[in-house]
């Protein structure tokens, strides 16, 4: 299939509307309608828009006879703006996957988990939703957290972002942004400030950074937050 040259997407909501397969038929350009044989295509209307970055989306099922590693599956790897729209018409809403189940989107190469080379020195800035948000806010979250992600919505900062997990879980659903290193401050509060207006997310509702070695490492159910929102 052919591809134009990579471009940063701005817009990127109303640009992929547009763009999805569905809504795009093979024209042949005016003047040509008496002569098909001669026909030109518009490229526009088989070009697929690539993206920055190739991203793997993964899924874990939670079944207690296997590790957790075990559990943990890919799901498909895209490139396109139309590829990606492909496979998210294509799978279920996080609202209505079981408990225990996770969607984690990450850049191609990096395994979402807190072991990959490229986790290891970092971590995540962590939106835990109220039980009446899985209806209202879930859903509508995962997708804008998507976009930014494909989009490459976060300027310079966008480079430090590794991936993004949704955790649907009984006690609260969990939406995070995981970066490479938790010591790259500016980046972090780069990410962290944009992705709460992205959200609109009210200022005074604070979201925190923690660092993986944190996380892993915890007895109790909190972690401290490095950064916060
Ligand atoms: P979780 O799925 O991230 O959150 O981690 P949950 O279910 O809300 O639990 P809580 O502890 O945050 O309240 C659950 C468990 O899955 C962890 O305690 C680990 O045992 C395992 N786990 C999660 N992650 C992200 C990893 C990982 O990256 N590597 C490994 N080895 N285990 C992980």
């Amino acid at each position: 299939m052919a591809t134009s040259e990579p471009v940063r997407v701005s817009g990127l909501l109303s640009f992929t509307a547009s763009s999805r397969p569905e809504m795009r038929g093979t024209e042949i350009e005016e003047g040509c309608a008496d002569s098909p044989t001669t026909a030109v295509t518009n490229p526009e209307q088989y070009i697929k828009h690539p993206l920055q970055n190739r991203w793997a989306l993964w899924y874990f099922k939670n079944d207690k006879s296997k590790s957790w590693t075990e559990n943990l599956r890919l799901i498909s790897k895209f490139d396109t703006v139309e590829d990606f729209w492909a496979l998210y018409n294509h799978i279920q809403q996080p609202s209505k996957l079981g408990f225990g189940c996770d969607y984690s989107l990450f850049k191609d190469g990096i395994k979402p988990m807190w072991e990959d080379d490229r986790n290891k020195l970092g971590g995540r800035w962590l939106m835990t939703l109220g039980k009446q948000q899985r209806h209202n806010d879930l859903d509508r979250y995962w997708m804008e957290t998507l976009l930014c992600l494909i989009g490459e919505s976060f300027d310079e900062a966008s480079e430090d972002v590794c991936g993004a997990v949704v955790n649907v879980r009984p006690k609260g659903d969990k939406i995070s942004i995981w970066t490479g290193n938790c010591q790259n401050r500016d980046a972090i509060m780069t990410i962290g400030q944009q992705y709460k207006e992205r959200l609109s997310i009210p200022g005074k509702t604070l979201i925190g950074y923690q660092s993986h070695d944190d996380t892993s490492s915890k007895s109790g159910s909190t972690t401290k937050n490095m950064y916060s929102v």
